[in-house]
């Protein structure tokens, strides 16, 4: 009789386990891009195949469900539907034995909203300033914490500062649910999005209706400062140390920021993890910023000075770990493992200084990487060489990076190919702000595809962002406001007290801990298996909270994402290299002078003025400059680009652009050519050889400081205008 009723049973289970999961099929409810990897997870279910059905009510795609396989963190037994083939932009459900899907879409810049959001919620999370309706919508507010008046702790007193000294420590994001703000923290919160903008600055080009919205920069950079010029406040100006974090004695109640209790902040005791954390920050915001001189004059520089003095002084206190005073009970982020803040500071100090004692310390905490959290940081420092291991200067072997970050990677794709749900996730993840884990385990396979474009990596790097945005055993998106079914009470104090129905928008939600941290506090958790170990209710710090560090891979990973997958329009595989040569052959010259150069290179100068291009031009003949010019704004890396882009053009005889998509399109990395050390040589657009018709290129005309697509374009256009217009003198 029992085995009977079990079938009858199930699916009452399902539902009892929390609203979202009596959602048989389970997919990522915003959708996908055109080129990506589409999966949809089934379970309980006696299907064995699926259709996908457009909003026409017609069938679009027809596919078999995958064999069923367990998947230990939710006990379920899953199957798999692959509908990758599915490509057409549009909107879809996918339908199994009478059941329905959430409605997804296809489509080109499909995650662009999800990625806006995921941004604009440091926006809402900004102390010390007033969210204007403009902006913040049903969410604006009045400024709270302006912190321009903070004790110094008796934890954190000095000779030069003694207990109760007042100093002023405004801006910043609130780190999560509660109000405070700590170093830590901070520190892979902030990095996490320079990163982003690092490595994907094009994307970054949109506004996301901020303040700031519309100044030249981009909005992310502009959120980064916000808290940058905050963190810089939190070092000694004395010493080069740096205060563990700024808070109250005792988190703030239930209430808006402006509302929240008078009683005086404090800065509290100096350690290593923040000391390293904030020098590792502000080394990379050093070379991230070095375009924005003209908005933040000093600025870089000033930060590169910031992070050197607190690596001083780290170096003089290795072991000071932080441990809450007794009269402080706020969020501690303690953590006595400090080889890898070491190993972090020491990567990015490295990159920015090209000093060898640096690359010493980082080789000496040398090990296999795990995926990246606030406490465990190595493999951000390895992600950054990996960006810049065609130029790291001499210390650091390229290849080991490329190892290292590599290793990492294979781990997670060999777990995500054989898991149940098909994510990089093994029980072990399932730790307080597992979300976060998913998506910093995305953003490390990701680093592994840009160095070799393992299709796995990609895809089981999309299976992150699936993940938290419904193809989870519990069925909820993760992220607030995104989805047709996302979470709506998140432990956030803004949310909870604004009065406002629907909670903040673009927040991640920490997810799924099987600690249950809170249980005594809050209604019973509906399974004790990790990744059921969800509820969705305010009470939960332990399970619904949502904090920057959470939030900041998903703006990294959706923008990747977004960036790496192939798209079928993609501009650089359509590129014809035969009208590339053809190009070549037409912009060729009778007889090349310095006035030939010289007429050249100010009508490039002209059309860099017309466009603000911050670009550095630059034309050779064998090894003598005959012109060049930096327009304002212009960075000094130029210079190197243009050495590295000029031998390449001697080495092939052709354009540095036709190099890189010759590469490219032959499957290469442009970035590592063999036989070729990359520190001399870039296949990157720009390099532009000068031939006397029928001759053999005897220089070159380059530009530096956009993407090579235009780099290359402002050289060849300015050559057509030349040669077409009959100007040759
Ligand atoms: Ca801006
Ligand atoms: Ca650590
Ligand atoms: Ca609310």
């Amino acid at each position: 009789m029992k085995r009977l009723l079990l079938p009858a049973l199930l699916p009452a289970l399902a539902f009892a386990a929390g609203g979202a999961s009596a959602q048989a099929v389970k997919l990522n409810q915003l959708g996908f891009l055109p080129q990506g990897q589409k999966l949809a997870v089934v379970a309980q279910s006696s299907a064995s195949a699926f259709e996908v059905v457009d909003a026409g009510g017609k069938t679009v795609f027809q596919g078999s469900l995958g064999a069923p396989g367990r998947w230990e963190p939710s006990g379920e037994t899953v199957r798999v539907a692959d509908f990758s083939a599915l490509t057409q932009p549009g909107s879809y459900r996918l339908k199994l034995d009478g059941q329905w899907s959430d409605t997804f879409s296809v489509a080109a810049d499909a995650y662009r909203p999800l990625n806006g959001a995921a941004l604009k919620a440091f926006y809402f999370n900004r102390s010390a300033i007033a969210l204007a309706p403009h902006y913040a919508d049903a969410w604006a507010r009045p400024a709270g914490h302006p912190d321009n008046q903070i004790l110094v702790h008796s934890s954190a007193a000095s000779a030069t500062r003694p207990e109760g000294t007042v100093i002023a420590s405004p801006r910043g994001w609130y780190d999560a649910g509660d109000y405070n703000k700590y170093v830590v923290n901070s520190g892979i919160s902030t990095y996490t999005l320079l990163a982003a903008l690092e490595h994907f600055p094009d994307y970054f080009k949109q506004d996301t209706g901020i303040p700031e919205s519309g100044n030249g920069v981009p909005d992310i950079l502009d959120e980064a400062m916000w808290n940058l010029e905050w963190m810089l406040t939190m070092q000694d100006p004395h010493d080069g140390g740096v205060y563990h974090k700024l808070t109250n004695l005792r988190f703030d109640g239930t209430v808006m920021p402006h509302a929240a209790s008078t009683t005086p902040r404090y800065v509290v005791a100096k350690s290593t993890a923040a000391a390293l954390d904030f020098a590792a920050t502000m080394a990379t915001a050093s070379r991230v910023l070095a375009p924005y001189e003209r908005q933040w004059p000093g600025m870089p520089a000033r930060m590169l000075a910031a992070a050197q003095a607190a690596w001083r002084w780290a170096e003089d206190h290795p072991r000071a770990v932080f441990k809450n005073p007794q009269d402080v009970v706020t969020g501690e982020y303690g953590d006595a493992s400090l080889a890898d803040e070491f190993s972090w500071a020491a990567a990015e100090l490295f990159i920015a200084t090209g000093d060898r004692q640096y690359a010493r310390v980082l080789l000496e905490h040398d090990a296999p990487l795990a995926t990246p959290s606030w406490g465990t940081v190595a493999a951000l420092g390895w992600m950054s060489l990996a960006h810049h291991r065609a130029r790291l200067a001499p210390g650091i072997d390229p290849a080991l990076v490329e190892r290292r970050i590599d290793g990492l990677a294979a781990q997670l794709a060999a777990v995500w190919r054989s898991s149940g749900y098909r994510v990089p996730m093994t029980v072990q993840d399932f730790v307080w702000g597992s979300n976060a884990v998913i998506l910093n385990q995305g953003m490390m396979l990701l680093q592994a595809y840009r160095l070799k474009a393992n299709p796995d990596y990609l895809q089981a790097a999309q299976s992150s962002l699936d993940y938290v945005l419904g193809r989870n055993a519990t069925g909820y998106s993760f992220v607030t406001g995104v989805g047709a079914r996302p979470f709506m009470h998140p432990h956030h104090r803004p949310s909870m007290a604004d009065g406002v129905a629907a909670p903040v928008p673009g927040w991640l939600s920490g997810g799924p801990n099987p600690g249950q941290q809170d249980a005594d506090k809050c209604p019973p958790y509906p399974s004790k298996l990790p990744a059921l170990s969800y509820i969705d209710h305010d009470c939960s710090y332990a399970a619904n909270e949502v904090a920057i560090n959470w939030n900041a891979p998903l703006v990294y990973v959706s923008a990747a994402l977004s960036v790496l997958t192939p798209q079928p329009m993609n501009p650089t595989s359509t590129i014809s290299l035969d009208a590339l040569l053809r190009e070549e052959q037409q912009l060729q010259f009778e007889r090349f002078t310095d006035d030939t150069a010289r007429a050249i290179g100010e009508r490039m100068v002209e059309r860099a003025r017309a466009g603000n291009l911050k670009v550095t031009i630059r034309i050779s003949r064998g090894d003598q400059v005959v012109f060049a010019h930096a327009m304002p704004g212009a960075s000094p890396d130029h210079l190197d680009w243009i050495r590295r882009k000029n031998n390449l053009v001697g080495r092939t005889g052709h354009s540095s652009f036709y190099t890189h998509n010759a590469v490219r399109q032959a499957g290469g990395d442009h970035d590592r050519l063999p036989g070729l050390d990359m520190r001399d040589y870039a296949a990157h657009g720009g390099a532009f050889p000068i031939v006397v018709r029928g001759g053999a290129p005897i220089g070159t005309i380059t530009v530096s400081g956009l993407p090579g697509e235009q780099d290359h374009a402002l050289v060849v256009d300015t050559l057509k205008d030349y040669l077409g217009a009959g100007g040759q003198p």
